[in-house]
């Protein structure tokens, strides 16, 4: 057997299933294993930020990490806006990257470069498999790394010789980690601060935001008062009716501040203190107020669930069952198209179960707020910040949960960072409908123009916040791309164009001119 097998083999038995791929020379004797052996699905991206987003979005649903196949280090490079975001969330992922033949190498080829400086700043764990022998166990310990909670990137690099040299052995099932719940003395100290009546803020980050962790976090809240936050930058939250209510804390720093300054505790589950995106002039980094104390619960690699469930048990609550918001739909709006009227278009027709992907940014800020009591859905974002994750996030979500319909609200300037995500959509037949904001700007930099204090922008600095002259044109470089689009201009074109993507079975775009 050749390393590229055992390679591929050791994927399997480590449960990974699907491989989103943009390979080049170096791979193609993985390229070769991969076809003979189908048990992993690969999924062809036609950029590199594609893979590594698609690859985030799936592990967030599906609850185990993908793997990417990446070309040496320019496709490494092109891949790494999206794995700093799936860094920043502590997302698991099995990163392969195909690197030359050492002896090859020396002789500083075109494509040469050193991966591994590339790769380090984002991978928890990072190798070279030198010869074909090591190949299945580097492969096995990444897959082990990567599971490793919260997940974690690892970065596996193979040189071709590792690839097609013969002598390399298979490996059994990797283990998992299971991840330590918070020690007694924690849970018991958080249990006494809430107890002592305070106004408590539980903030939630990772998988505490659905699933077990959520409920019981949501039963710690209907018995205590405390009141359940999410940070602006999240993973995945379980939401609408019948879910426990929980708040994000919203981008902009004085909502932020004004909706922290209600707290004199905050107890974290996995989250960090929150802190505003940028520093300004004139303005603290920090957003909780000066006294309020802030409790460790559950640290980031512990088992939230778990420790939520001590937390339960150590406050004594039986039978409390979690605070949930109550089903309500609003009525389909009708006349021009406003932020407002979009989100309670969304509101009144998004179906049970949808996920929905939201890096929307200026244009959907009242989304969350109008949706929360719409059927039950996932509701995913961007976790660092680097735009260019709202399509690659929805193919990876797509793949994960085939029976879901997919919910993909973009702004124009985000998704044309990756826009390449539309015809992995179209070639797996995902059941995705994306809606595009056109509002033809980067919006949210205006706005920060205006805030910084230095004054109004001119002709220059506008045309580096204004993304229109040309118009870009999302129904045809949809259709390009073999993704039917509309275009529509009012909330009754919208909400015809939206209930029929979001009934088709296959992919689809809708264009709001806005
Ligand atoms: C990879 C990356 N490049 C640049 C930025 C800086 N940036 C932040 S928001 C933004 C524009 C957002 O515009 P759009 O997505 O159209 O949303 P809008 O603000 O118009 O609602 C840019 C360029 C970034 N965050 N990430």
């Amino acid at each position: 057997m050749n390393g590229a097998e055992a390679a591929v083999h050791a994927l399997i038995a480590g449960g990974i299933k699907v491989c989103f791929a943009n390979p080049g020379t170096s791979e193609i004797h993985l390229v070769a294993a991969l076809d003979r052996l189908p048990e992993v699905r690969c999924i062809c991206c036609l950029f590199e930020g594609v893979a590594t987003g698609a690859a985030d979005g799936y592990a967030r649903m599906a609850g185990h990490p993908a793997s990417t196949l990446l070309h040496l280090g320019p496709g490494l490079a092109n891949s790494l806006a999206n794995l700093h975001n799936a860094s920043r969330a502590g997302i698991g992922l099995v990163n392969i990257i195909g690197d030359h033949a050492p002896y090859h190498r020396r002789h500083d080829p075109p494509l040469a470069s050193d991966i591994e400086a590339l790769a380090r700043p984002y991978s928890k764990w990072l190798r070279t498999s030198n010869t074909a022998a090591d190949v299945a166990r580097d492969v096995g310990e990444a897959i082990v790394a990567a599971r490793t909670a919260p997940g974690q990137i690892a970065t596996l690099i193979l040189p071709a010789d590792s690839a097609w040299n013969d002598g390399a052995m298979s490996i059994a099932a990797p283990g998992v980690r299971t991840p330590p719940k918070a020690p007694k003395e924690r849970v018991e100290g958080v249990a006494a601060m809430l107890r002592a009546g305070k106004r408590c803020g539980i903030l939630l980050s990772g998988n505490a935001l659905y699933g077990r962790g959520l409920t019981a976090a949501g039963r710690i809240a209907a018995a205590t008062g405390a009141q359940l936050l999410a940070p602006f930058s999240f993973t995945r939250i379980e939401r609408g009716a019948g879910r426990p209510a929980v708040e994000r804390i919203p981008y902009p720093v004085e909502q932020a501040v004004e909706l922290l300054s209600r707290f004199r505790c905050l107890i974290l589950v996995g989250a960090s203190p929150p802190v505003s995106f940028f520093a300004h002039p004139c303005r603290k980094s920090t957003l909780i107020p000066e006294d309020c104390e802030i409790a460790d619960l559950a640290r980031p690699g512990e088992d939230y669930a778990g420790t939520l469930d001590d937390l339960i048990t150590a406050l004594s609550l039986r039978q409390t069952p979690p605070l949930a918001n109550d089903p309500k739909r609003p009525s389909l709006p009708t006349g021009e198209i406003s932020p407002q009227g979009l989100a309670t278009a969304v509101a009144a027709l998004l179906p049970e179960n949808t996920i929905v992907v939201d890096e929307s940014i200026t244009s959907g800020r009242s989304m969350m707020a109008l949706t929360k009591n719409a059927p039950s859905h996932d509701w995913m974002v961007n976790t660092g910040g680097s735009i260019g994750i709202g399509m690659p996030l929805a193919v990876g979500a797509a793949v994960a949960c085939p029976d879901r319909p997919v919910l993909c609200l973009s702004a124009d300037g985000s998704g044309m960072y990756t826009l390449q995500a539309l015809w992995t959509m179209a070639r797996e037949s995902l059941r995705i409908t994306t809606v595009i904001f056109a509002n033809r700007a980067y919006a949210i930099l205006k706005q920060e123009y205006a805030s910084v204090g230095v004054g109004p922008p001119g002709r220059r600095a506008l045309d580096m916040l204004e993304i229109g002259r040309p118009d870009l044109d999302w129904v045809s470089l949809a259709r390009g791309m073999g993704v039917p689009a509309a275009r529509v201009t009012t909330l009754e074109g919208f909400a015809i164009q939206l209930r029929a993507g979001l009934e088709s079975q296959g992919p689809n775009l809708v264009e709001v001119v806005l």
